[in-house]
């Protein structure tokens, strides 16, 4: 078969050339002499256009290909909890799925989920322990695994780690968290160790928020300006004054929206008594009304603080936030810029499995798959260590891999799955492989997206196939995570245009597709948004009412999802094979720049050949791979002879797989 296809391969190679010669921008090529290959023995072949109808194999009802259902506790059933859940397995198993991706079910303040509260219960609003215990259940007598959602990088300010860690310097909660009094310079001196790759680089203002007001230094103090010398001196008082309607130099502190005035004393000198209170310390104003122009009056240094009793020389160009000697205003890391998420801290990464912090977390993790969980979806792991593109991120998770499936191989032979979210592109996802087995590819839909919205297909199999080759240097066996869209982001169906034919061709490409796909709930019936409106507008319930339409009818995107995926659970080739590329159909970008067509092959030698039209226009191929029959047609697809040669015409987004010889 070999030989045929590099015979083949040079045919096609010249019938090109002479295309490109010709300047011949048909796209009804002439016929050329390569040998005829009955494209379906089973269906005589006439010499006028007739539909082309597949004739897969029925599927025995083995789940060869493990395919993901990530779906919200909340959005999936119309109870949004873990009862509706369960009742509605056989619908996940009827979309051929082996796996489900749940939202994270732990206890949290917010409707996402995505900042714990406590990693070894369910969040009370899904329902109890023993329904979340059912869930699982139900779901592996349906031969369908439990993935959790697991947050490594942060937990809610309001899990009880973080509000002992906050209240208490002491506490050995605090080193779970990332604290300073001085982040900046902390940052810079190296001293923060999941900030440490940066140096300098690292420090990020927007990054890190003051522990509690509460905590905050209350108490009545007198302020003495002393405008001569640009001095101030704060002491203990026990009375607070009133503004005598004279001094235009300012005070601001704490939450006030306007400036305090303090009164002329005469002769430079300007003094106010106040109740103090104040997160962030204080400065100095000579503008009520600006801060442009050197009117602002602080600290030479953040790290120059103010004692009581003694006089502080002000500067008017650095102007740091004056803070008192005695108190120490803590700041708390959180890299996501919301104050209502903090950090987690795993201490420096050499020692990382000695970190009590990464230690309770595997805990966690251990106490999961002991109730029967199979694995694990990873939140934001290029964030856990501070610098996405070090090798800190990919260690710790090897770590935390290491730890969790030797403890899962006490009661399983097979290793733990578990995957990864490293939000970004190929080049930096690809050395996160070195401590995970599967990362999402967020690249494979991004270059789909292009690939259908620009009518080109030729380069979409060879970019994949670049990426695999990234992926190899790190590890062999890596599990390419496929994917059209997930919670973070505007639904397919929106980034199509809501154009049926492409929504159908996007999912035929990733069921067709190497790697192990996930199917984001409610891209099965098409639904619709972006998240020009926020997250939760692409969280939205699913829509039963449709799901009850489309199961009616064989046409519906549903009814195509449930054929891809039974014919990819059908096939070893589609369910497990490696990509290879067309030599033809890759390497053409004139004629058939709207094709794109690949190869699956199992281990067990099957193959397969994926074409698909990724143009707008219809498009005739001469079907000249070494062909046995047709396991897939989609779309508007017709068939023909001409002078004894096959050719296939395939509409506009439709798609054609062929088992080879
Ligand atoms: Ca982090």
């Amino acid at each position: 078969m070999k030989f045929n296809l590099l015979s083949i391969a040079a045919i096609a190679f010249l019938t090109l050339m002479s295309g490109c010669k010709d300047d011949d921008k048909t796209i009804d090529p002439t016929p050329d002499p390569s040998p005829v290959t009955p494209v379906d023995p089973d269906q005589p072949i006439s010499d006028q256009w007739t539909a082309l109808v597949a004739n897969p194999d029925s599927w025995d009802g083995v789940k060869r290909s493990p395919i993901t259902y990530q779906t919200l506790v909340y959005s999936f059933s119309k109870t949004g909890d873990f009862k509706g859940m369960a009742d509605k397995m056989d619908y996940i198993d009827d979309l051929g799925a082996s796996a489900i991706w749940l939202s994270p079910i732990h206890p949290s303040p917010s409707y996402h989920g995505y900042d714990v509260m406590d990693y070894d219960k369910v969040n009370p609003k899904f329902g109890t322990e023993e329904d979340f215990d059912n869930l699982v259940k139900v779901a592996h007598e349906h031969g369908i695994k439990i993935y959790l959602d697991f947050i490594l990088n942060h937990t809610s300010t309001q899990h009880p780690w973080f509000v002992e860690a906050k209240h208490d310097t002491n506490s050995d909660k605090r080193d779970y968290y990332i604290f300073s009094t001085d982040p900046k310079s902390d940052i810079a001196a190296g001293k923060i160790a999941a900030i440490s790759k940066e140096g300098a680089n690292g420090y990020n203002s927007g990054e890190w928020f003051t522990v509690d007001e509460s905590e905050a230094r209350s108490a009545i103090y007198k302020f003495s300006l002393n405008w001569n010398d640009k001095t101030i001196t704060v002491t203990e008082a026990t009375t607070p004054d009133e503004y005598d309607g004279k001094g235009d130099k300012y005070l601001w502190y704490g939450e006030v929206t306007e400036a305090l005035p303090l009164n002329d004393m005469g002769g430079g000198i300007y003094e106010r008594t106040i109740e103090y209170s104040s997160t962030w310390g204080f400065l100095v104003r000579s503008s009520n009304t600006t801060w442009d122009g050197g009117t602002k009056y602080g600290a030479a240094s953040s790290t120059d603080k103010i004692t009581l009793g003694e006089p502080m020389k002000l500067n008017n160009t650095t102007a740091a936030n004056i803070q008192f000697s005695d108190i120490d205003t803590w700041q708390y890391h959180s890299h996501f810029y919301t104050d209502t998420f903090a950090d987690l801290n795993y201490g420096p990464i050499d020692d990382v499995e000695n970190h009590p912090a990464f230690k309770a977390v595997v805990e966690s993790a251990k106490g999961w798959i002991d109730r029967g969980v199979d694995g694990f979806r990873l939140d934001a792991v290029k964030h856990i260590y501070h610098s996405a593109t070090s090798d800190e991120n990919p260690r710790f998770l090897e770590a935390f891999y290491h730890a969790v499936n030797e403890h899962y191989k006490k009661t399983h032979s097979e290793d733990i799955y578990v995957v990864g979210e490293v939000f970004s592109g190929v080049n930096e996802v690809a050395p996160y492989y070195a401590g995970l087995p599967a990362l999402f590819e967020f690249d494979f839909w991004n270059r789909l997206e292009y690939a259908i919205n620009d009518g080109t297909g030729t380069y979409f199999a060879k970019d994949i196939k670049s990426y695999q080759e990234k992926y190899a240097k790190y590890r062999q066996d890596y599990i390419e995570a496929t994917k059209l869209t997930n919670h973070d982001e505007d639904r397919a169906a929106f980034k199509l245009g809501d154009n049926a034919n492409k929504i159908r061709l996007a999912a035929a490409v990733l069921l067709t597709s190497a790697g192990q796909p996930y199917i984001y709930y409610g891209e099965e019936i098409g639904m619709s948004a972006g998240k020009g409106g926020g997250d939760e507008d692409v969280r939205k319930p699913l829509d039963w009412s449709t799901v009850e339409k489309q199961a009616a009818d064989e046409q519906s995107l549903l009814s195509t999802y449930r054929k891809l995926t039974t014919l990819r659970n059908t096939y070893p080739a589609l369910a497990e094979g490696k990509l290879s590329l067309h030599e033809k159909y890759c390497n053409d970008d004139k004629i058939y720049r709207q094709v794109g067509a690949w190869y699956l092959t199992a281990s067990n030698g099957q193959k397969v050949l994926v074409m698909h039209n990724f143009g707008a226009t219809q498009i005739n191929i001469p079907m000249e791979d070494g062909l046995d029959k047709c396991i897939l047609s989609l779309g508007a697809v017709d068939k023909r002879k001409v002078d004894g040669k096959v050719y296939n015409r395939l509409g506009a987004y439709s798609s054609v797989v062929y088992l080879c010889k």
